[in-house]
This record gives C-alpha cells, structure tokens and sequence, in this order.
C-alpha cells in the first residue's frame, strides 16, 4: 500500500471546489431512469447518456473530482472510440469503480439487507487498477422503515463487509469510499435518524480500525442526518447542517481527510442548500473536507432534459453543468439560493 498516494487522491476527491459524480447505477437502477424518460435500456443508449456527461468540458473540469463507474461503463468506449475512462482522465477528473455486488436479503432478519461482493474482490481490484481505477465504493444500506430496524446484526455485518472491501482496497492502491447509507424512507423524525447514524458511523469506524484501514486513504460517503421523506415535520436547512455535523463531530475521526455526501433522494438543490449550509456555517469546526457523491442530485435535470434525443444533448449538458457548478459552490458555501435562480 503507497499511502502517501492514497491520501493525495482521498484530498483530491473533495478538492474546494468539487466533488463525484456518482454514475454507476447498475443495468437495474439505470433501466428504472431510463423509463422515467421513455428510453430503452440498451448498451448503446447507456454508453451515449454517459458519454454525454463526462464530455460536459465545463463540469467535468470545474466541479467533477472524479467519477463513480459500473463494471460495464469502465470497459465501454465512446462513440469515436475512445475509452469512456480516458474522456474522464483528460478532463482532469479520476476514474472509480463500483465493485460491491448490491444489497441482498441478510439471513434471518425479514427486511434487512447485507451488501455482497467480497468473493474474488482481490483479482477485480487488480484489473480495475489496470483499467484506470483510481478509487472504489462499497454500498451498506440501512433500512429504518420500519418496526425493529435496523439490528444490531444489520449494521454489524455490513460494516464488516465495508471494511473487508476497504483493507483490500488500499492493498491494490486504490482508495476506498465507505458509503453505510442510512436510508431516508419511512416517515421518522431527524432525530431518529441521528441516532441510527451515529450508531452506525461509530461501528464503522471500530470496524475499520479493527481491520487496519487507513483512515488517511480512506473516504467517507454517508447520509446526511435528516427527516424520513414521510415525515410530517421534515427538518429544515439549518436543523440538518446543524445536527450532520454534530453527529459526524460526535462520530468520524478527524484522520479522515474527505467525506463526499449521497443525496439518497433528496431534490436537486435541498442537496444543495444543505451542503452549502454545512460548509458556510461550520467550516472552522470541521478536520474534514465536506463534499458531494452524488447520484440522482446531479443527473435528475440533465437525464429529463436529454430523453434520448441527440438534438437535446446542448441542453443536457447545460443542466449537468449548472448542478455541478452549484454543487462545487456549495463545498465553499458560496452557493446561494439567488445564484441558483440567476442561471
Ligand atoms: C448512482 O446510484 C448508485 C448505484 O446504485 P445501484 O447499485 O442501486 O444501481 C448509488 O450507489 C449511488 O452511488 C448512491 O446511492 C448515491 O446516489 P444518490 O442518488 O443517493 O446521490
């Protein structure tokens, strides 16, 4: 393990100013997106909506660290033939790669899940490496909606897995991001999910120190403390940036140079104010870079805009590049709800 490398490229994913695009939905999710819009989900239209982003010239360069890929993306060429990582690499920005397996029913607990992926995770971390891969990212999901959930043996395996995946991670010098997602289904309160993510970071982070990771070369990408999306008195902007950040202060080791948030089905700019709320009320109180990973936040607008249609790729574009730049202004706190409209 090169740890001084690790660290370079863990600071380098939460540079002021940027953040990840997360673009690795697996042929599921990236079929459900793309019925919302009426399109097929063949090889060829995944290949040109991705292509789409990643030559967005402004984004990619300005605002986008580094870009999450699935297995079938990280082999896939352009339409010119180019490698689809080598667009990322010559716009500044660093390829990464999905390798867990997804969340699958846990043994013994109805309605839990336990992310899969470990078998054979040595040997594909090795040719990732060789295809680009410059980081990874593992998914634990944990279901609060509802009775008796999460277990204690829910969040205990999982962060077993995460940290399994992260030590053989940084044995192929490739940075971990450690994604234990919290969920925002089911209509708890904020403070509900305070407690549930305190738990579950704490447990991580024992789990990670157990299997000597490296917190220098590691990244963090987690929910944020807020309301579930049925609550009847959702928190507002300034409860969650108020309340994330204590529950992170209370739970993540200062050693961890980067945590990149998950939008988890937030809108486009509550994931934005909510950032941007953090960075500019708490940045003297935080050891970390506090940025974005996200997913559905930054291609909501330019997957609707595109449908498809390569007469709409322009307009596309311009929707992926202003949610991006609102995104790397909120890294800063700079972003304001006036800037967001001017556009
Ligand atoms: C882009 O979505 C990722 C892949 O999900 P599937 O494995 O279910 O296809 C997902 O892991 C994503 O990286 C995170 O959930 C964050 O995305 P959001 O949309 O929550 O910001």
């Amino acid at each position: 393990m090169n740890l001084i490398e690790l660290n370079k490229i863990a600071v380098a994913m939460a540079a002021p100013g940027k953040g990840i695009l997360a673009a690795d939905e697996s042929s599921g999710t990236i079929k459900k997106r793309f019925d919302s819009i009426g399109v097929e989900s063949t090889e060829d239209n995944r290949r040109d909506y991705r292509e789409m982003l990643f030559r967005t010239d402004e984004a990619m360069r300005e605002s986008i660290s580094g870009v999450i890929l699935f297995d079938e993306t990280i082999r896939q060429n352009a339409a010119d033939g180019t490698p689809l990582v080598q667009l990322i690499k010559d716009a500044g920005s660093i390829p990464g790669i999905k390798v867990d397996k997804g969340a699958k029913d846990l043994a013994g607990a109805p309605g839990e899940k336990v992310t899969e992926g470990l078998d054979g995770l040595r040997e594909r971390l090795n040719e990732y490496y060789e295809l680009g891969a410059r980081f990874a990212k593992w998914r634990a999901v944990i279901d609060i909606n509802g009775a008796d959930i999460p277990s204690g043996y829910c969040i205990a395996t999982n962060v077993h897995a995460l940290a399994r995946y992260a030590a053989l991670c940084q044995e192929a010098n490739i940075v971990p991001i450690v994604e234990p997602e919290v969920l925002m289904d089911g209509d708890h309160d904020i403070d509900r999910c305070y407690d549930v993510t305190e738990f579950t970071l704490k447990s991580l982070f024992d789990e990670l120190y157990a299997q000597d990771v490296a917190l220098e070369g590691t990244v963090l990408k987690p929910n944020m403390v807020i309301s579930g999306k049925k609550s009847e008195n959702r928190a507002g902007v300034s409860e969650v940036a108020e309340k994330t950040v204590r529950c992170f202060r209370a739970a993540v080791p200062a050693a961890l140079p980067s945590i990149v948030f998950l939008s988890g089905g937030q809108s486009d700019e509550e994931a934005t104010a909510h950032l941007n709320a953090m960075n500019a009320e708490y940045a003297d109180k935080m050891p970390w870079a506090l940025s974005f990973s996200y997913g559905r936040a930054l291609q909501a607008a330019p997957l609707q805009a595109w449908s498809g249609k390569p007469e709409n790729v322009a307009a596309a574009q311009a929707a992926f590049a202003h949610r991006a730049k609102m995104n790397g202004l909120a890294t800063t706190g700079e972003w304001s709800d006036g800037l967001e409209k001017a556009a």
